[in-house]
């Protein structure tokens, strides 16, 4: 707790995706020991927790989100042992570990899948989700599957289709059944005991589906180059009133415990999103806000985006940004690497607790995959319009030596091409360095609660410049961006005395501004206006 703060609201938390983060058994693959030996560098980076992707014994079809068993860590990332060891170097330092939860599915050799498939009668049936074919045959409706095709798979031994919202190997667990909730409590529960500090939980706004399977409405948004779902609206098959219900069941779950945090993983619109705090808080702590992901780059938008959603906001739901995940292209990607720092500014200034993906914090590009090196199925099975999420969770890239320092053999996906200038050892000691950068904005925000746990107020928005205050007590603080490639100038309030603590461009750290300060392109200032 931060004062009467819970430790998450001032944390900032850095997503790992595991198997490409630090290989440490030569086989290619990141491991929990590659996590725990690169310890020290996420302290050298200043953040305060960690979330990494799954973990958990599983074939390994969608790369640890088809999950086999959920209290066991796959042989690929190491044993229980290592985990263990993990958790406590981790609280030795003060890191605090968030696993994620994939309570959705499990994967199509999990032993409840394997019994609930077995027969008709058997005692787990009803775990998953199975229907009869339609009465003229085939699947019982238009349910389509987010990784292509229907949703449903017919399983000939008896006669009946199960649903799968993602893979055919990724059956859809059935949420409406209390015994697959209890199982489940009992997951979070293990996990827990072990001292994990919380759970980000995959796809939680999936958990109902319609109790009629009514079929989803087509979407008349829908055009070609889209994923092929998305022809269809998932009206009745995501986002259903009764899920808060389960989702409260989680919570009072993760309550059991002090100190727990629960993240919701929910892509849906701001208005829908910010139910997912739950009837008096009930809910997820944190609903993942997507915003930045897909958003324009420019100021008015970005402007208008932060409003919206800090007007959405219900009382005492506390926000949180992110710029990036496993699946989504690099924020470096998207707006090139000079705004992927005033991104980075934004990211770490915005109010609520930020998360960064593991490689922004070097400007790690989008790569291209060669086709003969894609393992993402989702690009296998809807191939070409850009679906393909390797491209953002290429190896970890830790210094010039053979791949990057991440792996002594050939890793499971290529390296970016710019691995050997940019990787953390050469960014280290490059002062100008978006690493740099980092570091920096992570030191202030522990340095001032302002950032960390102040206000938001707009001050200025116009085509090209960002501007906002961050205010706790006699601590003002204006953050300007500059989203344009051009220099910009910036009016301050009358009679101000004001400091830049961290500018984008590093070497005016410390300058004292008054009336107008100009901003280079691509610079991003956070500056003290109450400094004497
Ligand atoms: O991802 C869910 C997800 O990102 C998409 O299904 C999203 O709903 C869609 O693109 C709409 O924008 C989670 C995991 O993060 C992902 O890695 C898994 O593959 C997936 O669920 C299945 O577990
Ligand atoms: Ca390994």
């Amino acid at each position: 707790m931060n004062g009467s703060r819970p430790w998450w609201q001032s944390a900032v938390i850095y997503q790992i995706y595991p198997r490409s983060f630090q290989d440490t058994n030569d086989d290619g693959i990141g491991d929990l020991n590659g996590i725990t030996q690169r310890l020290p560098d996420l302290i050298d980076l200043g953040v305060d927790a960690i979330w990494i992707s799954p973990i958990f014994r599983s074939p390994m079809k969608d790369f640890g989100y088809d999950i086999s068993d959920y209290v066991d860590v796959d042989p690929i990332f190491g044993t229980m042992a290592d985990f263990e060891r993990l958790i406590a170097e981790a609280h030795a330092r003060g890191i605090k570990v968030i696993l994620d939860f994939v309570p959705n599915h499990s994967s199509d050799q999990h032993a409840w899948f394997l019994e609930s498939r077995a027969s008709r009668t058997s005692a787990k049936r009803d775990w998953y989700i199975w229907r009869d074919p339609a009465p003229g045959g085939g699947p019982p409706n238009n349910w389509l599957s987010e990784f292509g095709g229907s949703a449903w798979e017919f399983d000939a031994a008896t006669g009946q289709y199960y649903y799968h919202a993602f893979l055919n190997s990724q059956p859809d667990l059935n949420w409406r059944n209390p015994e697959v909730v209890a199982a489940m409590r009992d997951v979070l529960r293990f996990w827990m005991r072990k001292g994990i500090d919380g759970f980000r939980v995959d796809v939680i706004w999936h958990l109902i589906k319609d109790r009629q399977f009514r079929d989803n409405p087509p979407n008349p948004n829908y055009h070609a180059g889209r994923p092929p779902n998305e022809a269809l609206i998932p009206l009745y098959t995501t986002d259903l009133p009764e899920v808060h219900d389960v989702i409260g069941t989680l919570r009072r779950t993760v309550d059991e415990f002090p100190d727990r945090l629960l993240i919701g993983e929910i892509y849906l619109p701001v208005e829908r999103l910010v139910a997912y705090y739950g009837r008096d808080l009930g809910g997820v702590h944190l609903p993942f806000n997507f915003a930045l992901l897909s958003a324009r780059w420019d100021a008015k938008h970005l402007q208008a985006l932060i409003t919206e959603y800090e007007g959405a906001l219900p009382k005492g739901g506390w926000p949180n940004w992110v710029l990036g995940n496993h699946d989504r292209p690099r924020i470096a990607g998207r707006v090139g690497q000079r705004q992927a720092a005033v991104a980075a500014m934004l990211l770490l200034t915005l109010r609520g607790t930020p998360t960064i993906y593991n490689g922004d914090e070097l400007g790690m590009p989008q790569v291209d995959i060669p086709r003969h090196r894609v393992r993402d199925p989702f690009e296998r099975n809807v191939p070409g319009i850009g679906v393909g999420r390797d491209g953002c969770r290429t190896p970890m890239q830790w210094d010039s030596s053979r791949n990057a320092g991440f792996s002594r053999v050939d890793p499971w996906l290529p390296l970016a091409d710019d691995w050997r200038s940019n990787n953390v050892a050469n960014l280290r000691e490059d002062a100008l360095s978006i690493l740099n950068l980092y570091r920096r904005l992570l030191r202030v925000r522990k340095e001032r609660p302002a950032l960390s746990l102040g206000s938001y107020r707009p001050y200025v928005v116009d085509e090209d410049l960002l501007a906002y205050y961050r205010e706790l007590n006699d601590s003002r603080l204006l953050i300007v961006l500059n989203l344009t490639d051009g220099p910009q100038a910036l009016k301050l309030e009358e009679g101000a005395h004001a400091r830049i603590l961290v500018s984008t461009e590093a070497k005016r750290d410390g300058d004292l501004v008054k009336g107008t300060v100009t901003l280079a392109g691509d610079e991003g200032l956070v500056i003290d206006m109450a400094s004497r």
